[in-house]
């Protein structure tokens, strides 16, 4: 193992590639090495990648592109006026300070917000991706820095991801983590699965990524073998190529946002026909009888037999009939991807397709049973790791208020409102200041011109940035961070098996600072920085982080290398667990292996949700119409459902700028994809600018025609960067295809209050007029320090700190 990562780390791939060193390197989406030649990143996938993503070509322009920030950037009312609520946050003018100017700035906000309204008023939930890398990663970096200097803040619970299922899966079968992470769920399909249900497909193009890194991609491998076995994969999704093309495969296109009625009628069939495994119903859940009633409609007069299915999701009786029949006569997987439930109701897909599993009897069982984001995220489904992997200590966070992630617009906009969540009624705070570090949520938010309004209220909003993102120009302070290329970080992600050397490859943009080091200065200037630094250099703190890991490796008898020896391979490899997930524990000794459900076993009807009383989320699985689907009134108005999933040319709205990204553009735009026969109806030709709206808002998108969208559907990925601009004749829009500029802030349910963008109703238009110039990559309106406000500057650092 060691002469392999010695191949690829410092010394042979050096040799291979002439004089320049190639130094190993990770990213979400791979793990690479790389060499800085004639101004240029020169980039090669890790060599033991069977699949190695396309997203690392989006790369090589990022160290000096024109959207970096080269210097600390506060906006110009808020030196003019100081912290306050500000309609002009958002459009605004920057002017660049030098770090210890915007320092002492910023310091002594963050002490006045502290002292007068205390830490429940600063919100640091900071959502995001952020980059690869344990110590450098910013999340944890902002939360450290709030918690161990301010005393805490207000924080977010759960994720964009996965909102709704974090929270049913607990009531239902158990935690999400333990469910998704511990498995070995590739090589059971590629192994012994018969027949896949891919709900939301198998997106090979989403798989490439995971948090933290990825550098083996097995998806395409695994689909592969499992196809020469001659297993068959069933499709149901909107969209065609949620599966890898060159893999047969039966595609079922329902109205999206429908699989609950699917399943329920497939469920129907199976009782109807006798099809349903008794005996594990018995032994293994609990409450089936009061789901039974609801499925055969004994109380509310309605059966949802497949004809009643087949109304609301447009796939015919015939077909979900034999569907449930081949299910029951096949070792099958029903699989849920993450889309299904990033939508209003989100909760019952993910609950619907375990009871589907339990009436097949089959969860437990080699390449059977249920699979949750299976193919959303590249590491769910590979075995999970036996050694930890470095994680930095966030300290202890003071502050018990907290928001569900997706609930930040009504946070800011109705301080002291209530919100429902999981059996409580939060209540939110009064939020003066807000800090983001490794996110951006004018990226990631739905209804942007309500979040808009919602960042011009606190006092002071802060950013850490590497690039010019829409969230830089929302708040006041701009503090331009390094990308991972510019510093020395460690590379590792839960059940990937490489603990990477992620070696500084370039020198950092202008005068951009790590994030560690940027609040070492605040803290310095709070006089905590021992609280935060613990007295380690970065440096040092890498070799902190490592010692866990290879103590364990140490203590399992596997080659432990010490640090020294770590970073010049360029590689470990972790061992992996071969511990039975719990749900095969369980489902071979219920009694013994208890779910940790209130039952112990899987709740088809959970008393705890039913007592919540919601009305939007019952104590069994059920149909609940949402209010954004083709079905319902709101389609009169706007016919068609737009699809906003994952983009498949970057991560989110991450290096949006780069060639791969860019490459799957249209004239600029973010390409639209829309059925031959919607785009007919409307005299859209391939290749069109077309205005997508509704009445939140609008965008300008780019047409691509084709048949691999179900007709009614059209697909807009999330992460142009958004640029509004008033256009004439129809009024502010983004003009570069960002979808949440139209999307619903609503949560899922008032059980997980989830993040439900993915669906929304739009109408579409060809957009005939001169289209206008995007201008979302070149970076902030940025300006010298006028001598005015120098002497401002000044004057506002005189008021002490203490
Ligand atoms: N309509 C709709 N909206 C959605 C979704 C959807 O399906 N539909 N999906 C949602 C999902 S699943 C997610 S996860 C979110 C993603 O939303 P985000 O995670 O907010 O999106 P990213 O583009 O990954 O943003 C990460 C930011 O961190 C910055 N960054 C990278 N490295 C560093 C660093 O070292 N330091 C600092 N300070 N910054 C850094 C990047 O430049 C980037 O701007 O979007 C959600 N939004
Ligand atoms: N390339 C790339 N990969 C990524 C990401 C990225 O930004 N880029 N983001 C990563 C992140 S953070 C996450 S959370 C995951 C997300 O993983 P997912 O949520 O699974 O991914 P999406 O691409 O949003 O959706 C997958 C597909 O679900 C289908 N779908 C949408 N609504 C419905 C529905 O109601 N019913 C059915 N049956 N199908 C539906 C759509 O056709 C869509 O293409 O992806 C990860 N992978
Ligand atoms: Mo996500």
């Amino acid at each position: 193992m060691a002469s392999e990562a010695v191949t690829w780390g410092r010394s042979i791939v050096g040799e291979v590639m002439g004089n320049h060193d190639f130094l190993p390197h990770s990213s979400h989406w791979g793990a690479f090495s790389a060499a800085w030649a004639n101004g240029e990143l020169v980039i090669r996938p890790h060599p033991q990648d069977p699949a190695p993503s396309p997203l690392l070509d989006n790369m090589s322009s990022a160290p000096r592109h024109q959207s970096r920030i080269a210097r600390p950037l506060v906006r110009r009312g808020w030196l003019e006026r100081g912290p306050g609520p500000d309609p002009r946050r958002g459009s605004d003018e920057f002017v660049e300070l030098d770090w210890d100017d915007a320092l002492d700035l910023l310091a002594r906000e963050l002490n006045r917000v502290q002292s007068i309204h205390s830490a429940n008023a600063i919100f640091g939930g900071s959502y995001g991706w952020s980059s690869a890398g344990r110590f450098h990663h910013a999340q944890s970096q902002v939360h450290r820095f709030l918690n161990c200097v301010m005393g805490g803040y207000v924080r977010s619970v759960n994720t964009y991801s996965s909102g709704a299922a974090a929270v049913i899966l607990p009531h239902v079968i158990g935690d999400m983590q333990r469910l998704t992470r511990h498995n070995d769920l590739w090589r059971e399909l590629a192994d012994h699965s018969e027949m896949i249900v891919a709900f939301g497909g198998l997106p090979t193009r989403n798989s490439v990524v995971s948090s933290g890194g990825n550098s083996q991609h097995v998806a395409p491998g695994a689909l592969r073998a499992a196809a020469a076995r001659g297993a068959r994969f069933v499709l149901v999704t909107p969209i065609r190529d949620d599966f890898p093309k060159e893999i047969d495969a039966e595609w079922l296109a329902p109205v999206p946002g429908t699989d609950t009625a699917l399943m329920l009628g497939l469920a129907h069939v199976m009782v109807d026909e006798n099809l349903q495994d008794r005996a594990f119903l018995e032994r293994h859940t609990t409450g089936y009888d009061a789901f039974e009633d609801y499925l055969l409609g004994r109380g509310d007069g309605c059966a949802k037999t497949p004809e009643w299915a087949a109304a609301i999701c447009g796939i015919g009786p015939d077909t979900l009939r034999k569907l449930a029949r081949d299910m029951a006569r096949s070792r099958t997987l029903v699989s849920v991807s993450y889309s299904l439930q990033r939508s209003q109701h989100g909760e019952q897909p993910v609950w619907m397709g375990i009871v589907l599993a339990a009436m097949l009897g089959q969860l437990g069982k080699m390449g059977g049973g249920y699979a949750f984001g299976f193919g959303s995220i590249g590491n769910i489904g590979k075995r999970p790791l036996a050694a930890p992997i470095p994680t930095l200590p966030q300290g202890k966070n003071s502050v018990a208020d907290f928001i569900p992630v997706a609930r930040i617009a009504d946070l800011l906009l109705s301080p002291g409102a209530t919100c429902d969540y999981n059996g409580q009624h939060l209540v939110y705070p009064d939020i003066r200041l807000v800090y983001w570090a490794g996110g951006n949520p004018f990226h990631h938010h739905q209804n942007l011109q309500r979040l808009a309004e919602a960042f011009q209220r606190p006092d002071t909003v802060v950013i850490h940035e590497p690039f010019s993102t829409a969230s830089t120009r929302f708040a006041d302070f701009v503090l331009p961070a390094t990308i991972t290329m510019e510093r020395d970080d460690i590379g590792a992600a839960g059940n990937d098996p490489k603990l990477i050397a992620m070696h500084k490859l370039v020198e950092p943009f202008g005068e951009a600072l790590d994030d560690f080091e940027i609040f070492k200065r605040l803290a310095q200037r709070l006089d905590r920085a021992d609280a935060f630094t613990e007295n380690r250099s970065s440096q040092e703190w890498l070799r902190h982080l490592y010692e866990p890991t290879r103590s364990a490796l140490s203590t399992a008898g596997l080659p432990a290398p010490d640090f020294d020896t770590f970073w010049q391979s360029g590689e470990v490899d972790l061992p992996l667990s071969d511990k039975p997930s719990f749900v095969r524990s369980f489902c071979d000794d219920p009694e013994n292996n208890p779910l940790p459900t209130p039952s112990g076993r899987i709740e088809i009807f959970s008393k705890t949700i039913a007592a919540f009383g919601y009305a939007d989320c019952r104590g069994h699985p059920s149909w609940i119409e949402p209010a954004e689907w083709l079905g319902g009134a709101r389609a009169r108005q706007f016919p068609v459902q737009l699809v906003a999933n994952q983009p498949a040319g970057r991560l989110h709205s991450q290096l949006d700028f780069g060639s791969h990204s860019m490459s799957l553009k249209v004239q600029g735009r973010e390409r639209l994809r829309l059925h031959p026969s919607d785009a007919r109806a409307r005299g859209v030709r391939n290749g069109d600018i077309v205005r997508v709206y509704n009445d939140r808002g609008g965008c300008l998108a780019g047409a691509s025609i084709d048949e691999d969208v179900r007709p009614g559907v059209a697909q807009l990925s999330t992460g142009a960067w958004y640029d509004p601009q008033a256009v004439e004749g129809i009024g502010e829009v983004c003009v570069h295809g960002n979808p949440n500029v139209l999307t619903r802030d609503i949560g899922t349910s008032s059980l997980a209050q989830g993040c439900s963008g993915q669906l929304v109703l739009v109408e579409i238009e060809r957009f005939d007029a001169p289209p206008p110039t995007v201008t979302a990559h070149q970076g902030v309106k940025r300006a010298p320090l006028p001598a005015a406000l120098a002497e401002r500057v000044a004057a506002l650092k005189k008021f002490s700190l203490k």
